[in-house]
C-alpha cells in the first residue's frame, strides 16, 4: 500500500489565528514552510480561483518536490458569503459557477475539490429536508462536470455549531447513495466525527472504507493533535487497518505557531507513516 500524502492547509488569505489554516498570507511561501517540515503535500484555501496562477503553482509543485493535493472552497462561503442552498437564485448561481472554475483549477493540479461549508445551512430544522434535495439539485451538475474532468470531489461531514445539513458520516452516505453521486468521496475530519459520529474509533471508519477522498487531522479544539481530545493513535490505527492511502492533512489552529503546531502534528505522522515512500 502507497504512503499517503502527509499535507497542511495553506492559504493565500490572511485569515487570522481563529482560522485553522497553518500557513497563511501566501501559498507558495506556506509550500516551502511546509516541505521544510518535512510535508509531503498541501491543501490550499482559496477564495477566488480567478485570482490564483496556476502556472506558478505547478512550478512551485515541481521545485519544491511537494504535492498540491486538494482544493480547499470554505473561504468562498466564509469570506464571500456563496452557498449551495441560499434562497436567493443568484447567489445559488454564482455557486455553481464559481465551483466550475475550482473544478477547472483541480483538474490542472490533479487535486481534488473539497464540498464543505459551501452547502449552507437551513433556517431551521424542520426546513433541513427541502434544503438537502436543493443542495443535491444544484451538485449534481457539479459533479457530472467533475466526472467529465476526473476530479474527485469530497464531501465533508460538518458538525451542527457550523450547519444543520449533513453532520454525521451516516448523513453523508446517505447522500452519496442518490442517483448521480457514485464518484462523490467523503473528506472526513476529526474535529467533527468527535463532536457527531457515534464509535468514532469503530464503526464510523468502517463503514466509510474505501469512500473517503481526503482526511482533515483536527483536535476536539481545532488545534493539533494532542492538545484536546481526540485519541490520534487510535484514528492512525484505524485509517491503517481500513487501508486510506489518500491524503492525511492538517486543519488546526495556528497555535502557539503554524510553525510549532504543524511540527508537533508531524511527530505523530512520522510514528505511522514513513516519509518519502510512495
Ligand atoms: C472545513 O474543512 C471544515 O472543517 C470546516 O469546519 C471549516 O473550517
Ligand atoms: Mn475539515
Amino acid at each position: 500500500m502507497s504512503t499517503p500524502y502527509l499535507s497542511l492547509a495553506v492559504s493565500e488569505e490572511k485569515l487570522g489565528d481563529n482560522a485553522p489554516v497553518l500557513f497563511q498570507d501566501g501559498i507558495i511561501r506556506g509550500m516551502q514552510s511546509a516541505k521544510d517540515l518535512g510535508f509531503t503535500g498541501v491543501e490550499i484555501h482559496i477564495r477566488n480561483p480567478g485570482q490564483i496562477d496556476e502556472d506558478s503553482l505547478l512550478a512551485a509543485e515541481k521545485d519544491l518536490d511537494i504535492k498540491i493535493c486538494a482544493v480547499g472552497t470554505g473561504l468562498e462561503y466564509g469570506l464571500n458569503k456563496l452557498s449551495f442552498t441560499s434562497d436567493n437564485p443568484e447567489i445559488r448561481q454564482k455557486t455553481r459557477k464559481r465551483f466550475m472554475e475550482h473544478i477547472d483549477l483541480a483538474s490542472k493540479l490533479n487535486a481534488s475539490v473539497f464540498v464543505g461549508l459551501c452547502r449552507g445551512t437551513a433556517p431551521d430544522y424542520a426546513s433541513i429536508q427541502p434544503y438537502l434535495e436543493r443542495f443535491a439539485q444544484e451538485l449534481l451538475p457539479l459533479q457530472e462536470y467533475a466526472d467529465s474532468k476526473q476530479v474527485v470531489l469530497t464531501l465533508e461531514p460538518i458538525a451542527y455549531y457550523m450547519t444543520n445539513l449533513l453532520n454525521t458520516v451516516d448523513d453523508c452516505l446517505d447522500f452519496m447513495a442518490r442517483p448521480g453521486f457514485e464518484k462523490l468521496q467523503l473528506l472526513l475530519d476529526t474535529h467533527h466525527m468527535f463532536l457527531e459520529d457515534k464509535d468514532m474509533y469503530g464503526a464510523a471508519f468502517d463503514k466509510c472504507a474505501g469512500k473517503i477522498g481526503h482526511f482533515h487531522v483536527s483536535d476536539s479544539n481545532r488545534r493539533h493533535p494532542g492538545a484536546g481530545n481526540v485519541d490520534f493513535d487510535k484514528v492512525a490505527e484505524k485509517l491503517k487497518q481500513i487501508g486510506y492511502d489518500r491524503p492525511v492533512s492538517l486543519e488546526v489552529l495556528p497555535h502557539p505557531s503554524g510553525t510549532e503546531a504543524s511540527r508537533l502534528c508531524m511527530e505523530w505522522m512520522r510514528r505511522y507513516w514513513q516519509i518519502g515512500i510512495k
